[in-house]
């Protein structure tokens, strides 16, 4: 589903239990936040993410370790990639997290929706609950809606999730579902028994310099036979580094050029393996789509612990004549990545840190080390190579001396099940 306004409203929440008992609060459900019962911090000066609700009647709950966990991301930064020193790239209120408690995710398909639903929560949170920061996202317009700013459709590879997904599409793996849900077969974390069936969330702000990108490819454009001219030799590069065509049609399908055929069947798009020419001439192995998901590339007990559900949106507004004309952003804009897993760890900071971020993966005897994910893969502001993505000549190393991925922060956050939420959080 594509919402054409999303709101991200970051919150202190204070005096929580004064409302935790009206109807209102319950119907809250949207509410994201650190709780109680994963409370053991590691220390004051360490830890840097949100603070647990401690407000009175909060119920008493095991405190399990989960740690690697609830270490805020800004004590994160370094090894996500990101620049140091954070300050000067990230939004304040990512950097010192110490009154931010909460977020409300608020989904629609116009803003008279949004706005009476961030209405109705602030009435009833009342003068217990501050607004530190809001992030408007909307779907982008007219036939981009569904694609993020560089132009590629987004949300087509989503894990199912066992015993909730009743009719996967084809090529959708279906994941315990522990690797998505706390508490679940396949998640032997410990957390609290209220937590099952929440899921930890993962945000980011990263800008995307659009007018960047496109000179990039267009400078970089690489050439095969049947490829001719700077467009179509431009759009190849572009479809080799996230390893899908801006139609989502995966380039391991169709290397050359697009496909409409198959990305407008749903059991077509996603249904591939990368075992098809045993190589990185069909899909580079640096590929986003690659590096954060190699499907056969590994075994599904190698894989599936790091499968992650993505519900970003894309924020800030199109790409204007002065920028493209002079090739330099001016605005921001980016996307406003939102992914749930049962173990950060396991899921976007492995996916970041383990596979995106890692020259060496993922290595191949026969063929030359991959280097980073051209789309995210960040080296702390300093040039990423990669190599593979030019199918006439599999070494050439393509330096990206500049990241158009650039992260503005982020928090983490988890976000509990109704049920906990009505049983033991507002009860
Ligand atoms: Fe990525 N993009 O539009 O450029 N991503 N991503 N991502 N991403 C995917 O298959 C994008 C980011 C994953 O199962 C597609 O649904 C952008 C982070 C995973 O085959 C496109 C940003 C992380 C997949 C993009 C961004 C991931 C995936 C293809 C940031 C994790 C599924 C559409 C601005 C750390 C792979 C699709 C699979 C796909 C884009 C960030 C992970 C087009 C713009 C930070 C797991």
């Amino acid at each position: 589903m594509h919402f054409l306004t999303v709101l991200y409203t970051f919150l202190a929440l204070g005096g929580i239990s004064s409302a935790a008992s009206t109807p209102q609060r319950r119907a809250a459900s949207g509410l994201l936040f650190n709780p109680p019962g994963f409370a053991p911090l590691p220390s004051p000066t360490t830890h840097r993410g949100p603070q647990p609700l401690v407000a009175g009647g909060t119920p008493s709950l095991n405190t399990s370790n989960i740690q690697g966990d609830i270490l805020g991301q800004a004590s994160n930064a370094n090894a996500l990639g990101d620049p140091a020193p954070i300050e000067n790239n990230w939004e304040p209120v990512f950097v010192d997290t110490s009154s931010l408690h909460g977020v409300f995710l608020i989904g629609a398909n116009d803003n008279t929706t949004i706005n009476a639903a961030l209405n109705q929560i602030t009435t009833a949170l009342g003068d217990s609950i501050t607004e530190l920061y809001s992030l408007q996202a909307q779907a982008r317009p007219g036939a981009e809606q569904g694609h993020e700013h560089f132009g590629f459709l987004d949300g087509i590879s989503q894990p199912g999730v066992e015993g909730f997904t009743t009719n996967p599409v084809n090529g959708q793996i279906v994941v315990p579902a522990g690797v998505i849900l706390v508490g679940e077969d396949g998640d032997n974390a410990g957390r609290p028994a209220w937590a099952k069936d929440g899921s930890f969330l993962a945000f980011r702000q990263l800008q995307q310099l659009v007018p960047e990108f496109n000179k990039f490819l267009l400078d970089n454009a690489v050439f095969v036979t049947g490829v001719n001219g700077i467009e179509e030799g431009s759009e190849l590069l572009g479809a080799r580094m996230m390893g899908r065509w801006k139609s989502g049609t995966p380039v391991e399908l169709s290397p050359l050029h697009d496909n409409l055929t198959i990305a407008g069947d749903p059991n077509l798009i996603n249904n591939f393996n990368f075992t098809l020419a045993g190589d990185n001439s069909l899909c580079p192995f640096a590929a986003h789509i690659r590096k954060t998901n190699p499907r056969s590339d590994l075994s599904n007990t190698a894989v599936d612990p790091h499968r992650i559900i993505r519900g970003g949106t894309p924020y800030g507004p199109e790409v204007t004549a002065d920028e493209a004309a002079s090739n330099v952003t001016s605005i921001q804009r980016g996307l406003a990545f939102v992914a749930y897993q049962s173990n950060i760890a396991q899921g976007f900071q492995f996916l970041q840190q383990t596979w995106a971020n890692n020259p060496n993966f993922l290595g191949h005897p026969n063929f030359p080390l991959p280097g980073f994910d051209p789309i995210i893969g960040a080296n702390h502001g300093q040039e990423r190579f990669t190599q593979g993505l030019d199918p006439a000549n599999q070494t050439r190393n393509i330096t990206l001396v500049q990241d158009f991925i650039v992260s503005r922060g982020g928090e983490y956050f988890f976000s509990p099940s109704l049920s906990a939420i009505i049983n033991t959080i507002a009860a």
